[in-house]
């Protein structure tokens, strides 16, 4: 058994060669864990923390297409089944170029942890492929899925493996992808979540990312004596995420002033409110991936190839993608008087970038932060199990409840003597003690 954490960690890179996010990932969940787990000889004998960053299965596809000029295409598919220890596994689908089986086992391990938050019934689960979105017309997107979908559905059900959305995959890939299943299994199952409210889809899922992220925000300001009233607010992205996020903000008196896409940023000093967020969704429905129009649109700023960290505002949340914010940009928001980082995006800080922000300011993780997605999924499950559909008042009701008491969580386990709160730390311990309590109680599986 490995007895330093460098010597574990060492074997863990040994055995994942060209897999640095993943690396990034382990690394910083076993940084915060590995004293509870030196303090804990079943977990050392059982070798928990072993098991845990070791996929369950692994899959990967070939999925081939036709676009709309008759060429051949190829892509790869994926799905990371992680651990199944809190339920089935549970995750988005990504479709993105970046996409590869390093990212993807990054995402499902920390999708396992941020699962094990909520308190729902699921395990952790990611998946998709390195297709990309950018240009292509419905018909090939919906030929895509229908390929895709082709291989995966051997491999998942409403109580094995149930995916949902990520980047790139939104309600109307969920729509191809579940129409494809049907078709395949002749059974209409809650197989996928983020499907249209009309077939089984819950409502408030599209808005519950951005949603819990600004509930988690909220509570992080309520621990400091704090509202978020008036606070102006960089959010990076245009996407689902972006969009819930800038809704809830806006109504509760905040004021966003970014949002970005590959192409660059937009400030729009106004505050981005009312039509302007609708304007978000049809800006995604182009297919085009970029920001630009908005600021010829509503007469905002628009900075091509940079990133909103150099605006001066209060709270920054990346809503984008993996590593979108480093060091430097942190060091340039405090500078200009930013007191909050909360990541909603999946891992959007480097590692460099966290540990300088932990240090200087407040910040709290994407599994903490974002998980209000995932859980209103795990809502989703819940109302397909039963089938019927609650109110949205009470899916967000629960969903309000679902970020507070991982806030609580995020106190148990990461407020040091000093009164400050490691939201880091919460959040993996919290995560982490329910899943290996399982993983315990269930033997040598
Ligand atoms: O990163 C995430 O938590 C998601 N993309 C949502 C996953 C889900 O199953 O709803």
């Amino acid at each position: 058994m490995a007895r330093t954490i460098e010597a574990f960690l060492n074997e863990v890179a040994q055995k994942n060669p060209n897999e640095p996010e993943f690396l990034q990932a382990v690394e910083e969940v076993v940084e915060t864990v590995w004293e509870y787990y030196l303090e804990h000889p079943e977990y050392m004998k059982s070798k928990i923390l072993e098991r845990i960053v070791e996929p369950e299965r692994v899959i990967m596809f070939r999925v081939p297409w036709m676009d709309d000029s008759g060429q051949v295409q190829i892509n790869r598919g994926y799905r990371v089944e992680f651990n199944s220890a809190l339920g089935p596994y549970k995750g988005g689908l990504r479709f993105h170029p970046s996409v590869t089986l390093s990212a993807l086992k990054f995402l499902g391990f920390e999708q396992t942890f941020k699962n094990a938050l909520t308190t729902l019934p699921m395990g952790g689960g990611k998946g998709g492929s390195d297709f990309n979105t950018k240009g292509k017309s419905d018909n090939e997107i919906m030929r895509f899925c229908q390929s895709f979908m082709t291989e995966l559905y051997r491999h998942i059900g409403s109580n094995t493996d149930v995916p949902a959305g990520d980047i790139g995959v939104g309600g109307r890939e969920i729509g191809y992808l579940f129409g494809q299943y049907k078709r395949i299994k002749n059974e209409f199952t809650g197989v996928l979540t983020g499907k249209g409210v009309d077939f089984g889809g819950s409502l408030i899922r599209p808005e519950a990312t951005g949603f819990g992220a600004i509930y988690f925000v909220e509570e992080m300001l309520k621990a400091r004596q704090d509202s978020i009233k008036d606070k102006t607010i960089a959010i990076s992205g245009f996407g689902n995420v972006a969009w819930g996020a800038v809704k809830k903000a806006s109504e509760r008196g905040a004021r966003v002033v970014t949002l970005s896409g590959p192409d660059g940023y937009i400030y729009d000093p106004a505050g981005i409110s009312g039509d302007k967020i609708e304007y978000l969704l049809k800006l995604r429905a182009s297919n085009m991936d970029v920001i630009e129009p908005y600021a010829q649109k509503y007469n905002a700023e628009f900075y091509p190839g940079a990133k909103p960290w150099q605006q001066k505002v209060d709270i920054a949340i990346p809503c984008a993608i993996q590593n979108e914010m480093n060091e430097h940009d942190v060091a340039q928001l405090i500078e200009n008087g930013c007191t909050l980082i909360a990541e909603a995006s999946n891992m959007g800080l480097t590692a460099e970038a966290a540990d300088l922000a932990a240090e200087k300011i407040t910040f709290a993780p994407g599994k903490a932060v974002n998980a209000g997605g995932v859980a209103v999924s795990g809502l989703e499950m819940s109302q397909n199990s039963m089938r019927m559909y609650w109110p949205a008042n009470e899916v967000d009701h629960r969903l309000h409840q679902i970020m507070e008491n991982i806030h609580h969580t995020c106190l148990k386990y990461g407020k040091g003597k000093n009164g400050k709160i490691n939201y880091v730390k919460g959040a993996n311990i919290g995560g982490f003690v329910k899943v290996a309590e399982a993983m315990l109680a269930q033997g040598l599986v």
